[in-house]
């Protein structure tokens, strides 16, 4: 009997071979075992799932499980992690500190940041974890740097655009990456689970030209754009410009392949300060899952106010949900 797991198992899969706190793999593998479907099919996998939570739910509190090969770890938040990856001065720290409450070291000298810090952007009202690392270059690097990258969901690739030895910096950058088996790839064009190689890191990729506002920023990503034609997707910002940080947030956002979903109480109305994060192209049922791991089971229906609907439309529970759907769930 086939498995028919929902989409976002394969997604929390792939997060659970990329997480290394106890308690991160804990969550996940729970996760994991209230969105397989219960039947003859997936006994096995059912089975596994319990036994990994009895095993990890064993190992000491605080462990790492195997973290200590690497001088940091970030734990995951939100809805996704993005590293923050670029050639020394490029401007990875302004970023953060402008998209984020938190309060980098920021100086116009390159090697100013020595470790990684994580901040959170708000993009309506989804909390997305931004990573800012040590720069990449080929001498001078901390090994550790490439190694919590890796573990990202995805990347933004920072050049600077004022700066004539921006391509060089980039090249080194992609130097790096490729000998820390890191695959940045295109956004839009994901390689496909099979075709994944098992010792690579894939994470998509968004190429960001800093310090737009400085003279020849736009001939100098022209450039870049002409070296490495259409191989990631490309936007341009400065932090003296809200609306390019505006764009940039849109962008991330855009970049984790997630939709916002609001909850909704029958007779009450909708819940609209907190979303519900789910991966793009979730059901119903995904949805009644992360509400309540037993909402789902007794679920009868549901109905769902948005884009391309009547208002309270009654939908079954394969529904693909979109980006800002209201729902109420009946039983
Ligand atoms: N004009 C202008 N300057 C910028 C912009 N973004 C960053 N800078 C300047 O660029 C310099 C380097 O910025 P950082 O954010 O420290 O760069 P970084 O990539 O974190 O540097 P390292 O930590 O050394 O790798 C600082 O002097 C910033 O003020 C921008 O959009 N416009
Ligand atoms: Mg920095």
């Amino acid at each position: 009997m086939p498995a028919n797991l929902p989409p976002h198992y394969h997604v929390l899969e792939e997060r659970l071979r990329r997480a290394r706190g106890t308690q991160e793999k804990i969550a996940i593998t729970e996760e994991m075992y209230a969105l397989l479907p219960k039947h003859k099919g997936t006994d096995k996998m059912q089975a596994d799932l319990k036994s990994r939570m009895a095993k990890l739910r064993k190992e000491p509190q605080g462990s790492k499980g195997g973290a200590t090969r690497f001088t940091y770890h970030v734990e995951r938040e939100g809805a996704g992690q993005v590293m923050l990856v670029g050639a020394p001065n490029s401007g990875k720290s302004s970023l953060l500190g402008r998209l984020t409450r938190a309060n980098p070291e920021i100086a116009d000298y390159p090697f100013t940041t020595r470790k990684p810090q994580p901040g959170m952007l708000d993009h309506l009202g989804v909390g997305i974890q931004l990573v800012d690392l040590p720069p990449l270059s080929l001498e001078h690097m901390e090994s550790f740097v490439p190694q919590v990258a890796r573990y990202g969901d995805c990347m933004l690739l920072i050049v600077d655009l004022s700066d004539d030895a921006t391509l060089e910096g980039l090249g080194e950058v992609l130097e790096v990456l490729e000998s820390a088996k890191i695959v940045a790839e295109h956004t839009d064009r994901r390689v496909a689970e099979e075709d994944r190689h098992p010792s690579l890191a894939y994470l998509p990729t968004l190429l960001v030209g800093t310090k737009a506002d400085l003279d020849g920023a736009q001939e100098r990503l022209e450039v870049i754009l002409e070296l490495y034609p259409d191989r990631w997707p490309s936007l341009t910002v400065s932090i003296e410009d809200p609306d390019s940080l505006a764009r940039l947030s849109a962008a991330i956002y855009d970049q984790l392949r997630v939709l916002r979903v609001f909850s909704k109480v029958p007779g009450k109305p909708a819940d609209m300060s907190r979303p519900y994060v789910l991966p793009r192209g979730a059901t119903v049922e995904e949805f009644a899952l992360r509400v309540h791991k037993d909402f789902a089971k007794g679920l009868a229906f549901a109905r769902v106010w948005g884009e391309g609907k009547f208002d309270g439309q009654r939908v079954n529970r394969e529904y693909a949900l979109q980006e800002g759907d209201v729902v109420e769930l009946h039983r």
